[in-house]
């Protein structure tokens, strides 16, 4: 007689048949927060957001590094469709900190009755297309599966963290951290040997914080960077007053703009002006700190590089007068790309941090790059540095990344990884074709990160959700990118970067941060800015989704 084990007796495992959505969101930053709003709200779909982490905030949940705050003014890094949220809400300093936006993300969440609807700690690990049923399978790294009709990436540009495969770091046996991933706790660096690998934006909000504290930092630097004063403060409560006054005309300005910032161009060529009325602009800009001198600057300075040195030999002199050793100063100016060309770092005492005894800068040209990592610290040009915390301010798989992460299949089971491995080829940064009914929101292609991120959020957000009314209104079951639109898009979008500095430069924006990574510009930089984008995205609907083959 067989004995009846536990096995025979437990009931039958089931599968539960996957949880079926009209549209599914990844990611819970300002994007995917918005995004759900408009779908279960506006649309009345049954909508759901995955997010990794265990808040929302996206990047504003990850980036708690000392220092973490904005760059772009208050006023006008926010959500600006809510014209209540703008009257009531009140930021206390012109660039907030990281703790102060991700108050206001979660107050946004709950402003917007979201968070019922977000379920946390879900990381997607594949969407697969089903060309019969015409939805998308999207599965989770916990075995979760939903269906979707519609699936919009609100994954973040910046949220495919980069560690480089610095050799023995597992061997170091003090702390590191990456600077996207910085524990909720906080680090104390009190009496504390650190070094920061790295001096990109984030890096140069995080070192003079970091020296403030820690007993010596080292600074271990492969590129040196143009930065410019932030000047932040506190917010004048009769200039917001004047702002909240004039919002209407704020968001126009801002929506119609080149930048995504009350910004403009000076519209002359620098080589034309005398040394005088130059210097005398170039001291405003300064002096009126953040985003000015990069994106207000002489109309040539981004295409014409004699117009570009004269522009940077003002930010060297700035080094040189900061700097009090000339050999630090000396190698603390850019010399291998022109200004403007990298992300604009937006400094408080950055330069100063040099002047200060616990203050080493270990650079990569003078110096010799980083070798390896030991058990007690860090090895370059042959030189052993011993520290107790390492913090890798590597930045990220900028743009492409986050997306190949979400394992995407296409039409005939295509991966968009593999479809992209020569650099990302969309349709307005929005949709790709083979990929009908995903939608990416500041994918690449599209203005993005040379915007003020959340005015290209917000029409991201409103585009995809009109459409998706389109469809829905006519009975339409699909949206597609053609391949024809694409191949247009991506050549203007090469044509454009190709008359300008910007291919010059080993950035981020053109994928030189990750070995092996194709070298193509990433975002979208028109020739009239986020306005015209915005002109282009609204003609296109127009013209019935022009470039999109529409089916039932
Ligand atoms: P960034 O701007 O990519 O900066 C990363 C920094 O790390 C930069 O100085 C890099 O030097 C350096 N880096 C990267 N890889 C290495 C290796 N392998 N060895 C040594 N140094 C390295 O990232 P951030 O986080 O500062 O800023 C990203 C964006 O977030 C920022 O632009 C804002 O938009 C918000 P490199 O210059 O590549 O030579």
């Amino acid at each position: 007689m067989k004995a009846t084990t536990q096995a025979d007796a437990a009931p039958r495992a089931s599968v539960a048949p996957p949880r079926r959505l009209d549209a599914l969101v990844i990611g819970a930053g300002f994007s995917g927060l918005y995004m759900l709003k408009q779908l279960r709200d506006k649309l009345g779909l049954k909508a759901k957001v995955f997010e990794r982490g265990h808040g929302v905030g996206g990047t504003w949940y990850w980036n708690r590094y000392p220092g973490a705050r904005c760059d772009s003014d208050c006023y006008i890094y926010c959500y600006t469709h809510d014209r209540a949220l703008l009257q009531e809400w009140n930021w206390s300093e012109r660039y907030p900190e990281q703790p102060e936006i991700l108050r206001y993300l979660e107050h946004c969440a709950d402003r917007f009755d979201v968070r019922r609807d977000i379920e946390f700690g879900k990381t997607v690990v594949s969407t697969v297309y089903d060309e019969a049923t015409k939805l998308w399978t999207v599965r989770t790294a916990d075995g979760e599966t939903v269906t979707a009709r519609y699936v919009i990436a609100a994954v973040g540009s910046l949220s495919a963290t980069n560690v480089p495969p610095f050799p023995g770091l597992e061997t170091f046996k003090g702390r590191a951290y990456h600077t996207s991933q910085w524990p909720h706790e906080g680090v104390d660096f009190t009496n504390k040997r650190v070094g920061v690998i790295g001096t990109g934006a984030t890096a140069v909000q995080a070192i003079p914080e970091i020296a403030q504290q820690a007993r010596h930092l080292t600074v271990f630097q492969r590129t040196p960077n143009f930065c410019v004063p932030a000047r932040n403060g506190k917010v004048d409560p009769e200039v917001m007053k004047a702002r909240k006054a004039n919002y209407e005309q704020v968001v126009q300005n801002i929506r119609s703009s080149f930048f995504g910032f009350e910004l403009s161009f000076i519209p002359k060529s620098v080589l034309e002006t005398t040394p005088e009325e130059r210097e005398a602009e170039f001291d405003r800009m300064w002096y009126e700190g953040g985003f000015a001198f990069w994106l207000a600057n002489y109309q040539d300075m981004f295409f014409d590089k004699k117009a570009n040195d004269v522009i940077s030999d003002y930010l060297k002199r700035k080094i040189r007068a900061t700097v009090r050793d000339p050999e630090v100063a000396e190698r603390l100016i850019p010399r291998t790309y022109a200004y403007g060309t990298k992300r604009q770092p937006l400094d408080t005492n950055y330069f100063e941090t040099f002047n200060k005894p616990n203050v080493k800068l270990v650079d990569a040209a003078a110096d010799g790059p980083i070798e390896a990592i030991t058990e007690n610290g860090v090895r370059a040009g042959g030189k052993a540095y011993p520290l107790d915390i390492i913090v890798i301010a590597t930045g990220f798989d900028a743009m492409t990344g986050p997306l190949k992460k979400l394992g995407i299949q296409g039409r005939g089971g295509r991966s968009l990884a593999a479809l992209w491995e020569d650099g990302p080829e969309t349709y307005l940064g929005l949709m790709v074709a083979g990929f009908p009914n995903l939608f990416t929101v500041t994918g690449p292609q599209s203005p993005s990160v040379l915007s003020n991120m959340p005015v290209s959020i917000e029409q991201h957000v409103e585009w995809i959700t009109d459409c998706i009314a389109h469809l829905q209104s006519r009975g339409l079951t699909t949206i597609e990118a053609t391949p024809e639109a694409q191949a247009g898009w991506v050549a203007h979008v090469a044509e454009i970067v190709g008359m300008t500095l910007m291919p010059g430069a080993n950035s981020w924006y053109m994928g030189a941060n990750i070995p092996g990574k194709p070298r193509k510009f990433l975002p979208y930089l028109g020739l009239e800015g986020v306005g015209g984008y915005r002109k282009k995205c609204a003609e296109v609907a127009a013209q019935g989704y022009e470039g999109f083959t529409l089916s039932t």
